[in-house]
């Protein structure tokens, strides 16, 4: 069974790989499972059909046969439950790399999303100026303690993994708007030794032919 996954048909990010389909196209990559993709527009998002597979209307999806599951945290961890190379065979390993995991989802993303919706959605407002530092100043405490934890390891945690999936692509987000990266040499070291994984070429090439092809170049 190929499982089908729901991505935008025109991406708010114009191919950039920030939305969330790229996590799960770069963990169906890595562990070489092929999968469909199944476009959607914003209104196709809000009608029953799509809420019957996700309760709040959002990309993306995974269906497989009679499983369907939404939450790129979900998601992903279900791929590398019944695949192997994404997380270690140890349990107390794969716990780790499941901690991260959830760091990544909870700890640092929370922060970076803050100020991703402020820099869409608040620039017209009178305090978003103001604002603005407040919410750099919690990303770089979280950044700070990031760096100091990865030091000079290749991955957070022993061997490429989950972990790492949903670190990285949640400091990517960071990268259109804001240079807090630049601070930490070791961030953005990790992210370009993740970026060349051949994996992560082909989810973000995918994702970027769906961009292209509906913007004709
Ligand atoms: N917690 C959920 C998960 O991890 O699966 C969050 C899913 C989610 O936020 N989906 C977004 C969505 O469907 C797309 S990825 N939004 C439409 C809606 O809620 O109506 C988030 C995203 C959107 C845009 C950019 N961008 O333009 O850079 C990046 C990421």
């Amino acid at each position: 069974m190929i499982p089908t996954l729901t991505a935008f048909a025109a991406s708010p990010d114009r191919g950039q790989g920030l939305a969330r389909d790229t996590r799960v196209r770069w963990a169906l990559e890595e562990v070489g499972q092929p999968y469909e993709v199944r476009l959607l527009s914003f209104a196709a998002m809000k009608e029953p059909a799509h809420k019957a597979l996700h309760p709040f209307g959002q990309i993306p999806t995974y269906e497989d046969g009679d499983l369907a599951l939404f939450e790129t945290g979900s998601i992903v961890l279900h791929i590398a439950e019944r695949h192997a190379g994404l997380l270690p065979a140890d349990a107390h390993g794969r716990a780790r790399a499941i901690t991260w995991m959830f760091a990544a989802l909870n700890t640092v993303e929370p922060p970076i999303l803050e100020r991703a919706g402020a820099v869409l959605m608040e620039r017209d407002k009178p305090w978003h100026v103001e604002r603005m530092p407040m919410l750099d100043e919690r990303i770089r405490v979280r950044l700070a303690d990031l760096s100091r934890s990865l030091g000079d390891k290749a991955w957070l945690d022993g061997a490429f993994s989950v972990g790492d999936i949903m670190m990285v692509h949640t400091l990517l987000r960071l990268r259109p708007s804001s240079r807090l990266l630049d601070e930490h040499p070791n961030l953005l070291a990790y992210l370009a030794r993740a970026e060349a994984r051949p994996a992560y070429q082909r989810a973000f090439a995918a994702q970027l032919a769906v961009f292209t092809a509906n913007n004709g170049s």
